[in-house]
């Protein structure tokens, strides 16, 4: 039915066939009777475009991604590591969510790194980004906020899993992240998003919000702990990083400091704090700070008029703020208006010399659209802005939106893309990098509409590719996700080197062998029931398609752990733990240790056994605890 199209195979006009196709779809009324566009139609128009372009979406069977994508799972409070271009999902990371497969959550380990927030079963992860060296990513660690309960977390990437967690203090909803670009990242940095009373004890009450503040959180990267805070005016929304390792700057939509929607959008104007990151340190070198809620954390003041903060006031609400990755400017995305507001981050040390007033650093405010949420950048001086309202992604030439800001005449809209539907971040392949390389862009899209097969109410996301690499964008592929993809990042393969196995030695489980070592076993070798009064430690090895014990028995009431650890050397040989009818499970990969804890209150003969598919005799990978009354 689309071939009816003569111009279906035409790159240029795909969006416009597909709306057209979507047009006569709805006259024929809801699809019923129109023949759907087959994956192979879609193929060949795709891989027309990409032959044309030279930059293909196509990853065939057995070959793999150029480039490893970190997405933010949002309220279901993990990260996912997707195939990019492929769009395939490699694996998810669990990180502020508990996870039945993993048993992240639930396991000795994992409780341990999520610390004192052990027993939140819940996270809205938004910003995932990737430690750096000077401007590269480095293939180190992934950083994570979680909105919902103020905490940012930290992934190795040479095992994907998450190592370290932080509750930040003094804060309600971290929300931007980003990481300090250059020389590397020693810091993370995180807005505190709502305000709150800084001494929040109880004392200072709804009415009188004088005493609300945000804060700016600094992260020692290495050791995931607080290195200081900035308190501010306004509240903080997102963040971004210079390339110089000199200035963050982070967006404000509420300067007003209401508490109603119709109290935050009254002033024409909010704005950018900038912070000068040599002036923060002197100022906590120097002890200028105050300690608040009884945390030892030091708090500087970047309130208005402090030297270690300047205010640059622009359009009212923006959103977005997202670093050029020439290094050249903070882009500050409009959201209520319909600009984006171009500051130039050289113009920085001249603001903080006081030489040149706030508004003097903003070479331009183009008009793109209507809802600019985020941009991103290619390696031609362009950029790419998500309009929300407009669903659309708009290409524009950063240089001559200045130039037309300077009065020149000249059209520095490249392109209007429609987008399905309602894009909220946009990232281009190693974007925030000095490694851009402008091959591909995905635009992370709130609805999907009808996109997909219906699902009932509740629908999935589209996370659009798009080939940048021609002169004009072409959207070539849709990815329905689950609820939500805020952000991601595309990083090089090149970059990363994952384990394969896990080394013994591994810090991850480091403390399981250490308690196993004052219990007198040897992990690797034995397998034992430790007694130590009302709690049992039951140590087991596992190789496919057998548990190193085959039975145990403990008394009603006992705490039991369970500690398995896996002999198998053969790479994807994981294996499983889950004692059935007590909510307990988890996952032992190749030469790991894990452990999990639960308390035996059934009487009689209760069944384990491996729950990760493992060899042709998994179903009798199996063992019997026997519980004594
Ligand atoms: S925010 Cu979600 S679309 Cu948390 Cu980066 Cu803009
Ligand atoms: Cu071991 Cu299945």
């Amino acid at each position: 039915m689309i071939n009816d199209d003569k111009n279906a195979n035409e790159p240029k006009l795909e969006s416009e066939s597909r709306r057209k196709f979507f047009g006569k779809t709805a006259l024929v009324g809801a699809g019923a009777v129109a023949a759907p566009m087959t994956a192979a139609m879609f193929v060949s128009m795709a891989k027309a475009n990409a032959a044309e372009a030279g930059n293909s979406p196509f990853v065939h069977p057995g070959d793999l991604d150029e480039y490893y994508g970190f997405w933010s799972g949002g309220h279901s409070g993990e990260v996912r590591i997707m195939g990019v271009p492929s769009m395939r999902e490699l694996m998810r990371i669990p990180v502020f969510n508990t996870d039945s497969a993993t048993g992240w959550g639930l396991t000795n380990e994992s409780k341990r790194i999520k610390g004192d927030s052990a027993h939140l079963l819940t996270g809205d992860s938004h910003h995932p980004h990737m430690s750096m060296t000077d401007g590269r990513y480095n293939g180190k660690y992934v950083f994570i906020n979680d909105k919902a309960n103020s905490r940012v977390a930290r992934i190795r990437c040479d095992i994907m899993k998450t190592d370290k967690m932080l509750t930040v203090p003094n804060v309600q909803a971290v929300h931007g992240l980003r990481v300090q670009k250059a020389p590397y990242t020693k810091y993370v940095v995180c807005n505190g998003e709502f305000e709150i009373p800084m001494n929040n004890d109880g004392k200072a009450g709804m009415k009188d919000v004088s005493s609300y503040r945000s804060l700016y959180n600094v992260i020692d990267a290495e050791k995931m702990e607080m290195a200081f805070q900035v308190m501010v005016d306004g509240n903080l929304d997102n963040t971004d990083a210079d390339f110089d390792g000199k200035y963050f700057a982070s967006t404000c939509y509420n300067s007003e400091m209401g508490m109603s929607l119709g109290e935050m959008i009254t002033a024409e104007r909010d704005h950018v704090v900038v912070f000068s990151l040599a002036a923060c340190e002197a100022a906590l070198k120097a002890g200028k700070f105050k300690t608040y809620n009884g945390n030892s954390v030091p708090v500087l003041d970047g309130r208005k008029g402090s030297s270690l903060t300047r205010y640059i006031p622009v359009p009212k609400s923006p959103h977005g703020l997202n670093t050029s990755a020439n290094g050249e400017y903070f882009v500050a995305n409009g959201k209520l208006s319909p600009t984006v507001s171009i500051i130039s981050i050289k113009k920085l040390d001249a603001l903080f010399a006081d030489k040149i007033k706030p508004r003097d650093t903003i070479v331009a405010e183009p008009e793109l659209g209507l809802g600019p949420l985020h941009t991103a950048f290619d390696n031609k001086g362009n950029a790419y802005t998500t309009l929300f309202l407009d669903s659309q992604i708009v290409k524009w030439n950063v240089k001559d939106a200045i130039a037309a800001h300077n009065g020149k005449k000249v059209n520095y809209i490249r392109q209007k893309l429609d987008v399905h539907y309602q894009p909220g971040h946009n990232h281009t392949s190693q974007g925030e990098t000095r490694d851009v390389d402008g091959k591909w862009l995905v635009s992370l899209c709130k609805f999907s509409k009808d996109r997909f097969l219906p699902v009932g109410p509740l629908r999935p996301e589209n996370d659009q590719l798009i080939d940048i690499s021609g002169d004009e964008m072409k959207l070539v592929h849709d990815g329905p996700t689950f609820a939500e993809p805020h952000d991601c990042i595309m990083v090089h393969r090149s970059k990363m080197k994952p384990l394969k196995i896990w080394p013994r030695t591994d810090p991850f489980f480091a403390e399981t062998i250490a308690m196993a070592k004052k219990d007198g076993v040897d992990v690797y070798t034995q397998n034992k029931v430790i007694r130590d009064g009302s709690k049992v430690r039951v140590y087991m090895t596992s190789i496919a398609p057998t548990f190193g014990m085959n039975e145990f028995t403990v008394k009603l009431g006992d705490e039991v752990t369970v500690i398995v650890t896996n002999l198998d050397q053969v790479e994807d040989v994981t294996h499983g733990f889950c004692m059935t009818n007590h909510g307990v499970q988890m996952e032992i990969s190749p030469q790991a240790t894990a452990s999990i804890t639960f308390k035996a209150d059934k009487p009689g003969v209760q069944w384990y056994y491996c729950n990760w598919f493992c060899h042709a005799l998994h179903m009798e990978m199996r063992g019997r605890m026997f519980v004594e009354t």
